[in-house]
C-alpha cells in the first residue's frame, strides 16, 4: 500500500486548489472575462470572415481558428456561476436569466460551439478553402443558436 507522505498531502492540497480556483473569481470578474473571451472569438470570426471574402491567408485563419477553440475549450461555463445573471457593478451582462435554469440545453449548445471550433481548426489545418466556408459558417451557427436562445436583444 502506498504510504501517504508529506508530498502526497501537499499534491492533495495543491489539487484542491487548482478545482476552487475558478470558484474564487468573483462573479463581477466571471462576466468581465466571459465578455472578454467572447468578444476575442468574435474579433477572430471577424479576420476569418474577411478572409473568405478577400485574399485568403491561411496562416491568419489558422491563428484565428485555434484562438477561437482556445475560447471554445477553456471551460468558461464556469464563468456563469450564480451570482452572474445580472449585472454585477460596472460589469454589464446581456445573459437571459433562463440560462442558469437550463443546463442541459446550455451544455448542448456549448459542447455544439466546442466541437464545430475544433471541427474549424481541422480544416484550417487542411487549406481546403470550399470545405473551411462551411466548417465557418457551422461556428457561425452554433454563436447564433446561443444568441437566439440565451442572450437578450
Ligand atoms: C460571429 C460573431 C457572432 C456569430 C454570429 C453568427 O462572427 O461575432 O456572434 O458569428 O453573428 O450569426
Amino acid at each position: 500500500m502506498k504510504k501517504i507522505t508529506i508530498a502526497t498531502i501537499l499534491g492533495i492540497a495543491a489539487l484542491s486548489l487548482a478545482s476552487s480556483a475558478v470558484a474564487q473569481v468573483k462573479p463581477e470578474e466571471q462576466i468581465k472575462f466571459r465578455k472578454a473571451a467572447y468578444g476575442f472569438a468574435s474579433w477572430n470570426m471577424g479576420k476569418i470572415k474577411a478572409n473568405l471574402e478577400g485574399t485568403y491567408d491561411a496562416a491568419q485563419v489558422k491563428a484565428a481558428a485555434n484562438a477561437i477553440a482556445a475560447v471554445a475549450n477553456s471551460g468558461l461555463g464556469a464563468l456563469f456561476s450564480p451570482g452572474t445573471e445580472k449585472s454585477v457593478g460596472e460589469q454589464k451582462t446581456a445573459v437571459k436569466p433562463e440560462l442558469f435554469q437550463k443546463g442541459a440545453e446550455v451544455a448542448k449548445l456549448a459542447g455544439d460551439f466546442t466541437a464545430a471550433s475544433n471541427e474549424l481548426v481541422k480544416v484550417a489545418d487542411s487549406g481546403d478553402v470550399a470545405a473551411i466556408k462551411v466548417a465557418f459558417g457551422k461556428v457561425g451557427a452554433t454563436c447564433k443558436s446561443c444568441h437566439d436562445e440565451f442572450k437578450l436583444h
